[in-house]
């Protein structure tokens, strides 16, 4: 059997790299600061591979364009490896998504974890939405908008399959990781289900 491959996306500094180590059995950097993972890191195990791909929007430090190149990387790595990618985790600040969402689409601009969430929808099999940093968030209502902004229906708990609430930071993610493992599992992939914490 070929290799398979599941990889996580989103802006940068949303936790990416902190929710990937929270879930697997890997330790990968983590940054005070957006812009902390620059190239994509990849760890094996059975037949899968897992993938944290570097932050595309504001990159403290670096120039718009730098953001640009990051997004426009990621775009072509997810096109590159399409075949083999059998889940994409999209991750998301749940306390900042929907401030950023609405001063972008004022601007006349589709938000880019919108754009990515499209995307990924398109060119890959599933899609897990990890709504992270949850223990930032104190109005209940958000995980209802921010299913609303990526097109699905509230109460959001209809899409219990697809959004996530997680805080990497303290290890909540055990909805997310019981999936994801469920998922792989029914793929046939047990090797790679024994990756998880
Ligand atoms: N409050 C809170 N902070 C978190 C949580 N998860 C991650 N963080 C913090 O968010 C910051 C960024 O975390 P990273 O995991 O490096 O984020 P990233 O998405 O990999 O960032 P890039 O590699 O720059 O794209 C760090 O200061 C983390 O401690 C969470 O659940 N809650
Ligand atoms: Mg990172």
């Amino acid at each position: 059997m070929k290799v398979k491959e599941v990889i996580f996306a989103g802006r940068s500094n949303v936790g990416k790299s902190t929710l990937f180590s929270s879930l697997l059995k890997v330790e990968v950097r983590r940054g005070k600061k957006p812009g902390t993972t620059i190239k994509p890191n990849s760890f094996q195990f059975g037949k899968v591979i897992f993938t944290d791909l570097p932050g595309f929007g504001y990159v403290s430090g670096y120039k718009r364009s730098f953001s640009e190149k990051v997004k426009d990387f990621v775009v072509e790595y997810i096109e590159t490896n399409a075949r083999r990618i059998v889940a994409s985790v999209e991750v998301i600040d749940a306390s900042s998504f929907l401030e950023i969402a609405e001063r972008w689409e004022k601007r006349g601009y589709i938000p880019v974890e919108i754009e990515m969430f499209e995307f990924l929808n398109e060119v890959t099999p599933k899609v897990f939405l990890a709504a992270n940093k949850m223990d930032k968030v104190d109005d209940p209502s958000v995980l209802n908008q921010i299913a609303e902004k990526l097109g699905m229906q509230p109460p959001w708990e209809n899409w219990k399959h697809v959004i996530y609430p997680v805080c990497a930071k303290k290890g909540e993610v055990s909805t997310l990781k019981r999936d994801l493992k469920q998922y792989l599992l029914s793929l046939n992939l047990k090797d790679a289900a024994k990756a998880f914490r």
